[in-house]
């Protein structure tokens, strides 16, 4: 295939009951799109059968890639992901499509335009949140203003499964991951600041699910180990931050 405009990259774990639902539905809106995609199931670490189903739609879909990482992890399975893809644009999923897949044009050509990264926000003048209860949506802010105050001042969410790269930013930043887990975003996004990418906060529409694979106080606190790690990656020279 010559290189696809876009590349759908979604990572899955323990999602036998909530991918084929998403591959089914983003599948079904991509035929109505008039350009060329891959989509790139990331799979690790799952005790259930998510990479099988992932691979039997493959023999539906051509376009469709199933990957299995070694290495654990949301960050690892997102890395392998992106570096692995193909297409101009570069495009995180969640398995849950807690963003529907209707949302996915403001965040390419022709309705934006001039921009590195797009990521979804939930907190952008215009977004809307369904159906979460207050205490999961006061743990989340909690948990921002801590990235705002040490690490990422301005953004007011850094943690939304869905968010678009283009070919360039994409290769530049995942190359210099080193977080393996949750706190890939915030990296990546220190990153993207660091080196003077054009970033855009896309306000979606966003429905709460329960179903979550986070653990509030355990994540959280290692969130802020990662920060740490962050920046003490910048101080030690680790990362190329010329922009
Ligand atoms: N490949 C991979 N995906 C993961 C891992 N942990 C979470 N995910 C995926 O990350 C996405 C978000 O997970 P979810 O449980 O919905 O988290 P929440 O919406 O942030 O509460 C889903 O697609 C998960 O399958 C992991 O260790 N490996
Ligand atoms: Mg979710």
């Amino acid at each position: 295939m010559k290189t696809p405009f876009l590349s759908i990259i979604i990572p899955a774990h323990n999602e036998e009951s909530r991918l084929p639902r998403t591959l089914e539905q983003v599948f079904r809106f991509l035929e109505e799109q008039n350009y060329s995609v891959e989509v790139i199931v990331v799979e690790n670490g799952s005790s259930d059968r998510t990479y099988e189903i992932a691979k039997e739609f493959t023999q539906k879909h051509p376009n469709l890639i199933a990957l299995r990482e070694e290495n654990r992890g949301k960050g690892n399975a997102i890395r392998r992901g992106i570096l692995e893809a193909q297409g101009e644009y570069r495009f995180i999923c969640d398995a849950d499509l807690s963003m529907p897949i209707e949302e996915l044009p403001k965040f390419l050509p022709p309705t934006l335009a001039d921009f590195d990264i797009a990521i979804g926000s939930r907190e952008a003048p215009g977004a809307i949140r369904y159906n979460e209860p207050s205490y999961r949506h006061l743990g989340g802010r909690a948990i921002n203003l801590v990235i705002r105050m040490f690490i990422l001042p301005g953004l007011n969410d850094t943690q939304c499964g869905f968010k678009c790269f283009h070919a360039d930013a994409a290769e530049t930043l995942f190359r210099q991951q080193t977080l393996p887990g949750w706190s890939f975003d915030i990296e990546i996004l220190y990153l993207a600041r660091r080196k003077k990418l054009r970033l855009r906060e896309i306000p979606i529409q966003w429905y709460f699910d329960p179903e979550s694979k986070v653990s509030a106080v355990r994540d959280a606190v290692r969130m802020i180990g990662d920060i740490f790690r962050i920046h003490l990656n910048a101080l030690r020279g680790k990362y190329d931050l010329t922009p």
